[in-house]
């Protein structure tokens, strides 16, 4: 079962990105890439001969511009978000069901709603990418962006905890230095979900109080339209 697999890790707000390709075809795909990045991507993919075919979203982040607009110029990639994000400029709007496939490669499209409307996981092989719907002992906020903790609940309980328990479980972020958990685990430790009943998840939810994230004002516009420079979104009147 030959594969390629990086996580990337960018300081400034936690997020993690994810490249995965088939090595047999050189097809490649980027889940949650952060624009600052986008000239190291590039780097790696020409170093493993890699073509970018995908880049997904797994929603509209609040916390950090997206690459999917440098990368599309750059590659030719395509992008994905999921049908509820409201992000008009994605190529695919996937739902719940969607198969993307990459090579001899496929993910697949899980509907988790709740951090905001349109979330999505990515399932591929044995691994799921759970963005801000699933983090490691924890999960995304519900208070911004159309967030609803009784609808995270639903998700989590009902599409992502019902996967094997031996699925890795790969998150959009991490504030404490974790890397990955499996959905077992998340199922028997998880603070949020393992002992709380809906009830007690909204209002612990509802009791949270963060701040806003620090790069909210321009993270929205621009993710709404894949991570384009904002001057260039006033041009086009995007
Ligand atoms: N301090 C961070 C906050 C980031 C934040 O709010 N992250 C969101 C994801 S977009 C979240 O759901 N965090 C969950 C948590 O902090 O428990 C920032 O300013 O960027
Ligand atoms: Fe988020």
């Amino acid at each position: 079962m030959s594969l390629i697999f990086r996580q990337f890790f960018d300081q400034d707000s936690c997020t993690y990105t994810y490249l995965l390709a088939d090595p047999l075809t050189a097809d490649a795909v980027l889940i949650d890439s952060v624009r600052e990045h986008t000239g190291g991507y590039y780097a790696l993919l020409e170093e493993l001969g890699l073509q970018l075919r995908w880049v997904l979203e797994t929603h509209v982040h609040a916390d950090h511009i997206t690459g999917a607009a440098a990368l599309r110029e750059m590659t030719g990639a395509q992008t994905v978000t999921g049908d509820m994000a409201g992000a008009e400029c994605a190529d695919v709007k996937a739902s719940h069901g969607t198969v993307i496939a990459f090579g001899g490669e496929v993910l697949r499209v899980i509907a988790t709603p709740g951090h905001t409307p349109g979330c999505v996981s990515y399932r591929w092989r044995d691994r799921v990418f759970t963005g801000d719907a699933l983090l490691i002992g924890g999960c995304g906020r519900t208070d911004f962006q159309g967030g609803d903790a009784g609808t995270l609940y639903d998700s989590i309980t009902q599409r992502l905890f019902c996967l094997p328990d031996e699925t890795l479980v790969y998150p959009g972020h991490d504030y404490n230095g974790h890397r990955v958990s499996c959905i077992g685990q998340e199922k028997a430790t998880n603070p949020r979900l393992a002992t709380l009943d809906r009830e007690a998840f909204i209002a612990r939810m509802a009791a949270l109080k963060l701040p806003p994230p620090r790069a909210i004002d321009t993270a929205l516009p621009a993710n709404q339209a894949c991570g384009k420079e904002m001057e260039l979104i006033d041009v086009q009147g995007v």
